[in-house]
């Protein structure tokens, strides 16, 4: 009798109409011949292998750049089900929408069978996935953020127990964009686009979406969270994990350079966007990180701000939407201070020095092994126990550089209500809204957000010893615009406190927002920063404080009954202490 897998390949080859049907092995060979392929397609370009040794570049169609979140559904049963932060579609209505556009959409074309494991392999978190595809390029990208191929197929050994997933690129109309996610049966439908989470299954729609929502029912945790190791002067090892929304500091974090390397302070990389989290014999929270790659935004990434993503990118790389050097030499904004000569923009025209030349959302696909700053337990099956979690948004204003929940509950609380500010950059509202992104989650959560509410806060239960939860930010502005804290490497000295904190060591101001780092508690040694810049930092404006406690009651009603008592209850207590 044929397998699930085999019977769900039949079935979608019979819908989409491929010429030929490729089952991926993950192979060296194989890699080799498809970039061949796609060379020969215009697909990719060869980059300089001098000093980008085997990389590519791929221009995705310019309507194509980054995920679409207005074309992205929960396909459950109930509407109810996906919630207020989720657009939602019957499985039926959307099925029946759906299905015309798969029809013969691969005629011409190779359907790609891509076996892929999310986790170590032999981990007890890990899972089976298998995309279906008619692009080359979703393949090579998928070959470096998962364990892909032949060990993927090995670990399933026939059975039934694997993530289905079917994407085509499509004619790439965003107007015919979807991206469906049916929770009840685990299944994503993917089709026009083939750019990064929307093309990429592994990613966002199964780790993130689909996992979230199996997670509420398993009792862990599925969350978009970098993962890092702090050493300690005394050799001892601590583990951070935190959630910042897209584009808003997760990869920087992770890979930092610490500037206390002199004192015995150390930092290395466990993941970088995703961590799945789960109670342990012990009573402590423990992480993997699902992937083997990187998808990193390439602009402002330079050998100052993250010296560690520019060595892990010299090899076997992807460049998307990048700009390129006439000799084959990728370039982003900021890269370098001054732009090399007759640059070619993402677009593939002559850089007319005005506009971007590479996307803002360019994208590098890197291997997490090249990264110099990976931990050694990066890929250990048991994961690393988490001691500190980290929230944290873009506030130009309001939000102090580090402040500490006075509990669990407390740090649900916090967490719900973190985002960032819409700048004059963004198309609408007015200047100073926030985005409310709650455990920046709000595009990735795979149901109801109340639930998920519900979750966080029940997944102390489990845990007698719950890692301490922060809230950070490192991106506010004096009045005249500039940062007022460096950010990158010396975000260590933050790291540090949170992580003495949770040893009970450190000293802690109570405010009504939270702890604050006391007076000379934060380690600022060989940092040149101004008092007053310092005191801006923490300072805790209670004006400011009761307008935001006002706009997260607003926010708080889309959730109606399903936010958590315990979650009202904290609103309230806050205004009580802001008086
Ligand atoms: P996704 O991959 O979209 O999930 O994003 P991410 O959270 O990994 O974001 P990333 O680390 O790529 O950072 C995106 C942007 O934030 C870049 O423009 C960085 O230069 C900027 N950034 C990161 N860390 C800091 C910081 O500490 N201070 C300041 N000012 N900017 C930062
Ligand atoms: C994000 O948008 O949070 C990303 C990039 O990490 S993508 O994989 O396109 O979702
Ligand atoms: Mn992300």
């Amino acid at each position: 009798m044929a397998s699930k897998l085999e019977t769900w390949v039949d079935e979608c080859a019979r819908l989409t109409k491929p010429d030929s049907i490729y089952w991926c092995d993950g192979s060296e060979e194989e890699i080799e011949r498809l970039n061949g392929e796609m060379i020969d397609a215009g697909i990719f370009q060869r980059l300089n292998d001098d000093v980008y040794r085997n990389c590519h570049l791929h221009r995705s169609d310019p309507r194509d750049v980054a995920r679409t979140e207005h074309s992205t559904f929960i396909c459950s049963d109930k509407e109810e089900e996906a919630g207020p932060t989720n657009n939602w579609k019957h499985p039926d209505e959307a099925r029946a929408m759906l299905k015309p556009m798969y029809d013969g959409v691969m005629k011409g074309r190779t359907m790609y069978v891509v076996p892929y494991a999310l986790g170590p392999l032999d981990s007890p978190l890990s899972r089976v996935g298998v995309q279906l595809t008619d692009s080359p390029y979703v393949v090579a990208n998928l070959r470096i953020m998962t364990r892909m191929g032949k060990a993927a197929l090995d670990k399933l050994n026939g059975s039934d127990d694997f993530e289905p997933g079917l994407h085509s690129t499509g004619d790439l109309n965003p107007e015919n964009r979807y991206i469906c996610h049916f929770t009840s049966e685990g299944v994503v439908w993917s089709v026009n686009s083939g750019y990064g989470g929307n093309a990429l299954l592994s990613k966002k729609c199964f780790a993130l979406r689909i996992a979230s929502a199996r997670a509420k029912r398993d009792g862990w945790m599925a969350e978009h969270m970098l993962i890092l190791e702090l050493e300690m002067p005394d050799g001892s090892l601590k583990y951070v994990a935190g959630a910042f929304p897209s584009a808003c500091g997760k990869t920087n974090l992770a890979m930092l350079i610490s500037p206390l390397e002199n004192l015995g302070y150390k930092v290395r990389t466990v993941g970088d966007d995703i961590a799945w989290l789960r109670p342990g014999a012990d009573g402590r929270l423990w992480a993997i990180n699902p992937e083997t790659g990187f998808f990193g935004v390439a602009p402002g990434t330079n050998e100052q701000t993250n010296p560690n993503a520019m060595r892990t990118l010299e090899e076997n790389s992807i460049f998307t939407n990048v700009a390129v050097t006439p000799d084959g030499v990728p370039w982003w904004e900021d890269k370098t201070d001054v732009p090399p000569d007759n640059l070619t923009d993402w677009l593939g025209n002559s850089w007319d020095g005005e506009n971007p030349a590479a996307h803002p959302n360019a994208r590098y696909t890197t291997p997490a092994s090249q990264c110099p700053s990976i931990s050694p337990r990066w890929e250990d099956p048991d994961g690393v126990p988490i001691d500190v979690i980290l929230f944290g948004g873009r506030r130009a204003s309001l939000a102090p550089l580090v402040y500490e929940s006075f509990d669990w509950d407390h740090g649900v609380y916090m967490a719900s209500t973190i985002g960032s500010e819409t700048t004059a950059a963004q198309q609408s509202g007015a200047v100073g809204v926030i985005r409310r992104d709650p455990m920046a989650m709000l595009p990735f959560c795979g149901y109801h957000m109340g639930d998920y509410f519900t979750h966080w806060l029940e997944m102390k239960d489990q845990l007698t010893q719950p890692p301490k939860i922060f809230c950070v930010n490192w991106f506010r502005k004096d009045a005249g615009g500039n940062w007022l804290w460096p950010g990158f490497g010396e975000n260590l000295r933050v790291l540090l406190w949170a992580v003495e904190r949770s040893e009970g060591r450190s000293g802690a101001d109570e405010t009504p927002i939270g702890f604050l780092p006391s007076e000379n508690a934060l380690n600022l040694d060989g940092l040149k920063i101004e008092k007053t810049a310092l005191r801006e930092l923490l300072n805790v404006n209670r004006d400011d404080w009761q307008a935001e406690a006002e706009q997260v009651g607003e926010f708080y009603t889309r959730f109606g009954g399903r936010l958590p008592e315990r979650m009202a209850k904290q609103l309230k207590a806050l205004n009580k202490r802001l008086g």
